[in-house]
């Protein structure tokens, strides 16, 4: 009787804690709403089997207790209650699949307008490059990485030379313009995680992975590595700041391009050949 009770407080304890519990998501900043839709609709089914299970327990537990002179009977199979539990477990789990297809199918199919924005990840810290004028990215390699050239990107290839390099610092972006970010590692494993934007990816080194998003509300949000990547893992944050239009454009035209990173010296001398009278 008691074990009863306390299965019964179980399932009591639990949706009270999840009703008055002050935890919860982080307020959303991106259009992936339907991916909070599909959690909840998880949680209510997964939350309603459990309390069915761990009542029919408790039910079990009381009716089926001990009592003088009572014997098992013995029941191998029963093909009508077979035929519930199998079609209602297939009810079930199918109500928990499909919402996240159609929640997939959008994550894969990427706006045509969309700009691209490559996420450059190495042990331990953020790196990030934005097509220039041409909206190209240039291509790029980790073979090519070097001292002078940390993010790999390609000298040789035309489109690359008016790349934004933003190297381990902030990142912004436009708020309202879809984005689609290209994921890179130069070492091992990481994943690109800004929990308000709700959509993340594993990053792996030797190809290009990507999600998109439409930023939806400015602020700065704090990107982590969501894969175990070694002993800083825990220290691989960033920042991700969502500006509107002015502001971005402002954050934008104070960032170096691939070229002018390159070739230090020839900046240097060309500015004191200005400087000179
Ligand atoms: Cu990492």
């Amino acid at each position: 009787m008691a074990i009863a009770l306390v299965l019964v407080l179980v399932v009591v304890g639990s949706v009270l804690f999840h009703a008055l519990s002050p935890w919860w998501w982080t307020p959303i900043a991106s259009n992936w709403g339907y991916i909070d839709s599909t959690l909840i609709i998880t949680f209510w089914i997964t939350g309603a089997v459990f309390a069915a299970v761990v009542l029919f327990m408790a039910y079990c537990v009381w009716r089926f207790r001990h009592k003088e002179g009572n014997v098992a009977h013995y029941e191998p199979e029963n093909k009508r209650l077979e035929w519930w539990l199998t079609i209602l477990t297939g009810l079930g789990v199918t109500a928990m699949l499909v919402p996240g297809l159609f929640v997939w199918n959008q994550f894969i199919t990427v706006p045509a307008d969309a700009t691209e924005v490559e996420v450059i990840a190495q042990q331990w810290q953020w790196s990030y490059r934005l097509p220039g004028a041409d909206g190209k990215l240039g291509t790029s390699g980790s073979h090519l990485v070097s001292p002078e050239n940390p993010l790999g990107v390609n000298p040789d290839d035309p489109n690359g030379q008016d790349d934004v390099v933003v190297e381990a610092a902030d990142l912004h972006l436009p708020m309202d313009k879809p984005v689609k970010m290209l994921l890179r590692s130069i070492d091992v494993l990481h994943d690109f995680y800004v929990p308000e934007f709700r959509a993340k990816m594993d990053m792996i080194p030797g190809s290009v992975t990507y999600f998109w998003f439409t930023p939806t509300r400015t602020g700065t949000f704090e990107v982590l590595c969501a894969e175990l990547c070694g002993t800083g893992h825990g220290f691989m944050r960033g920042i991700v700041m969502i500006d509107t239009a002015e502001d971005y454009a402002t954050w934008l035209g104070e960032q170096s391009t691939f070229a002018q990173l390159s070739a230090p010296e020839q900046v240097g001398a060309a500015e004191q050949a200005v400087v000179r009278p």
